[in-house]
């Protein structure tokens, strides 16, 4: 990796929006003056621990808690037998299921790994310890391990997934080359840096939550409505994240429990989910497989794409990692079908982790792409190139912006990509083999509204004020950038205060939605408080700007003065006090004009106002060209990622430095997927076997080479107020295709089944 550029003091362009500001709490993370939720202070506090099922499908016959309860310091076992009298949530659509009873301790085991009961005492170890004795007898039934399992069967199509146009099944067959392969990947997981877990607290029919959230208010209103309470009476405080990767966007069985525990015990009460435990606290990506036919014309252009896919689910909720959805807009194609199903099996639903669809559906068709490319003997660059897609075929709708042509062309240069032999095996070092692939990659704008307020305080400084969330993207720092733009000032004198459901509402982070929704709701907010003091500066008795004779004033350089520059020149602070006012607060949504408190309220903590990359007249995404080079030792077939090259548009870019960071993270991402990551099921009991980051490997700095990253995009403002598209997840996705691909011109081995690890290069 390249070393961190120093810090340029005194550059005034860091400030603004497009500025290489650096990260406003990286300092407070490294040097621990960030307080992450389990560290909260809370008093008279106690500790939950979870029990986890150790059968993969059940019945729990009975908990025998007399040993743990006699143990020093347990305060309160729970168990099947415990009703804690929640209720069903609605899902994040807002959709109300029937009413009914919710048991986050269920009594009915559905997978290896699920919670079942809690012991609750004065201390962590004390609780750690009795839960050890707490003895669980099952009634086992028989149970699906995952979706190689021979009785997991073909699963169930999902209708609303399946893509069709033209006749892709005759136009294969009349195709003069024709590729067919099936392609895998296995479970992955978050590991996130900062495991999941809360501290709850009652105060009366007041409850507080220190929990890491992607969405405080999503997440509050789904509380809320566990405890049947009303949303204002729950508060869920996250101003820092150890990172979420999809991870931390809802709440899990484990906070339902805890915030029960509470409320039982009339104590605050912390339950830290052990590392093991996150394994299935929360679903990782599914394992999927997929089977792509490509035909083609002798000279390269495709004629027909079939895609069908599976991904597994759980038993009791259908989440499809979709892999068609990358199939459908990276290529030109005229005939095209694609249908994906879920498999259910006896897991933890999986869930969103970084890309969800999009990564393991880009790893199909880049991998097929190439494929095909052999087939013909073609530069796989040029088949791109000459597959490329004018406008999106599925929707039939042309893109806002895509310069994935940009991409792929700036990154071979970059990477001198026309100095490749295309043989296999044709480039070596010495023993080692070494190899080029290119793996392409989308990702949607999604689209969702915000609300922010800004006030101008009497000191001159300007508060930045959201209920949005920061894990590590860079949420604060754009959104000074945005404010310290509109009112002229050192981004130092911004304050942003961020991650608390109380704050104004804020759509998820998550879908790579935030920043161009939140920019757009603070930068509007920014504005009308502006305008709403240079309103006050040119009527107001007091103002120094009232005989001027201006119609409106500049913010620049931290000073306000006249269009023509002539005085008076005031800093914020001077006109404030010259208007002798405390402050100035204004509070601007996204929404459309005029939606009631019930539909903003519903804005925030639902998915129901969020739009898809299709939903306007255009069809909207970022884009990117990776560009890997492997270097595959001949004897032990260790590969090793020695190089790469990754090119992308996602339009504006609000901060440079930060998105570069968010794209490197992305790609470092990928390595650890084409290389190292696999969740390892043992069948005979359906548990994940690498529960922890000994044994489930994900890259470490020493596995990454120099990344170059490049920026080919230009500001999109069909896809955000600002021109932004998203960044966050875009990175990872076609990053394990360009290695696969570069491993295949290395070694001619192909290898479809992810992860690359070496015995499947001997
Ligand atoms: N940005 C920008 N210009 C743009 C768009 C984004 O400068 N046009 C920069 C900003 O610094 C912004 C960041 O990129 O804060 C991400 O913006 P966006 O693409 O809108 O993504 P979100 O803010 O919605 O963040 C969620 C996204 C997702 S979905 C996952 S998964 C993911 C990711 O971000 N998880 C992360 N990046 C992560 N980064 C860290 N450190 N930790 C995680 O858990
Ligand atoms: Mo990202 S997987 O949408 O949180």
């Amino acid at each position: 990796m390249t070393m961190m550029e120093p810090r340029k003091h005194g550059d005034a362009s860091d400030g603004t929006v497009g500025g290489r500001q650096s990260r406003f709490e990286g300092n407070m993370k490294v040097t621990g003056a960030a307080t992450y939720a389990l560290e909260y202070p809370a008093e008279n506090l106690a500790y939950a621990v979870l029990i986890q099922s150790t059968i993969p499908a059940g019945r729990v016959v009975n908990v025998d808690v007399s040993a743990a309860l006699a143990m020093p310091g347990v305060l309160l076992v729970l168990t099947p037998e415990d009703d804690l009298g929640l209720k069903l949530s609605a899902d994040w659509g807002g959709n109300k299921p029937v009413d009914g009873p919710y048991y986050p301790l269920p009594r009915q085991v559905q997978f290896n790994g699920q919670s079942i009961a809690a012991v609750v005492a004065e201390s962590r170890e004390q609780a750690t310890e009795a839960a050890r004795l707490v003895r669980v007898t099952y009634e086992a039934s028989k149970h699906v391990a995952d979706l190689n399992d021979p009785n997991a069967g073909e699963g169930m199509v999902v209708e609303p997934l399946s893509a069709a146009w033209g006749d892709a099944e005759a136009a294969l067959a009349a195709s003069p080359v024709r590729i067919e392969a099936e392609y895998s990947t296995p479970r992955e997981y978050h590991v996130a840096m900062e495991p999941h877990g809360l501290t709850a607290k009652w105060d009366g029919d007041q409850l507080t939550i220190w929990e890491p959230s992607q969405w405080s208010h999503g997440m509050a209103r789904m509380y809320s409505e566990w405890f049947d309470m009303p949303y204002e009476n729950v508060r869920i405080i996250s101003p820092f994240i150890g990172g979420g990767f999809g991870s931390k966007g809802q709440p899990l069985a484990y906070g339902a429990v805890a915030i029960a525990a509470a409320r039982k015990l009339g104590r605050p009460v912390k339950l830290a989910v052990t590392r093991p435990q996150n394994f299935t606290s929360y679903g990782g990506r599914a394992g999927t497989r997929q089977k792509i036919a490509l035909g083609a014309t002798e000279d390269g252009i495709l004629q027909a794409i079939v895609h069908r896919g599976a991904s597994e689910t759980s038993i009791y909720a259908d989440w499809p990692e979709q892999t068609g959805a990358a199939t459908a807009v990276l290529y030109k194609v005229e005939n095209f079908s694609s249908q994906h199903r879920i498999v259910p099996v006896n897991s933890v639903t999986p869930g969103a982790l970084r890309g969800p669809g999009k990564n393991p559906s880009a790893y199909g068709i880049e991998c097929a792409i190439e494929e095909l490319a052999y087939k013909l003997g073609m530069d796989p660059l040029e088949l791109r190139l000459k597959n490329y897609a004018d406008h999106d075929y599925q929707s039939g709708k042309p893109w806002s912006t895509r310069r994935l042509r940009e991409a792929l062309t700036e990154g071979a240069e970059a990477f001198g990509w026309s100095r490749r032999s295309h043989a296999p095996r044709s480039m070596r070092d010495g023993k080692s083999l070494i190899g080029w692939g290119i793996g392409c990659g989308t990702f949607p704008v999604i689209r969702a509204p915000s609300e922010a307020m800004i006030r101008i305080l009497s000191s001159g400084r300007v508060e930045v004020v959201s209920g949005a969330i920061d894990m590590g993207q860079g949420t604060y720092t754009i959104l000074a950038q945005s404010a310290a733009e509109v009112f002229g000032i050192p981004v130092d004198q911004v304050e942003v205060h961020l991650g608390d459901s109380r704050l104004p509402g804020s759509a998820i982070a998550g879908g790579s939605m935030l920043a161009g929704s939140i920019m757009g709701a603070v930068h509007k907010a920014a504005v009308a408080a502006r305008d709403e003091l240079i309103g006050l500066a040119l009527s107001d008795a007091n103002s120094p700007f009232r005989e001027t004779g201006a119609n409106t004033l500049n913010f620049a350089e931290g000073r306000i003065a006249a269009p023509r520059g002539e005085a008076p020149s005031l800093t914020l602070a001077e006109l404030m006090s010259a208007l002798k006012r405390e402050e100035i607060e204004v509070r601007r949504n996204t929404l459309p004009d005029g939606a009631n408190a019930q539909e903003q309220l519903q804005a925030w903590t639902t998915m129901a106002r969020v739009q898809g990359p299709t939903m306007g007249d255009y069809s909207m995404h970022s884009w990117c060209a990776h560009f890997a080079e492997v270097r595959v030792d001949e004897d032990f077939g260790t590969v090793r990622v020695s190089r790469m090259v990754s090119a992308f548009d996602c339009g504006r870019l609000y901060n440079p430095k930060l998105v570069e960071s968010q794209w490197r993270g992305g790609i470092i991402m990928g390595i650890g997927q084409a290389l190292l990551e696999e969740g390892l099921v043992d069948v005979r009991n359906g548990r994940t076997v690498n529960n922890n980051v000994g044994d489930y490997l994900v890259p470490t700095n020493s596995d990454i080479p120099d990344v170059q990253v490049i920026s080919v995009g230009v500001p999109d403002h069909h896809a955000s107020a600002l021109g932004g598209k998203g960044v966050g997840e875009v990175g990872i996705v076609g990053v394990a295709p360009a290695i696969a691909n570069a491993v295949y011109h290395a070694t001619g081995k192909r290898v479809r089944d992810l992860p690359i690890t070496l015995e499947k290069l001997l």
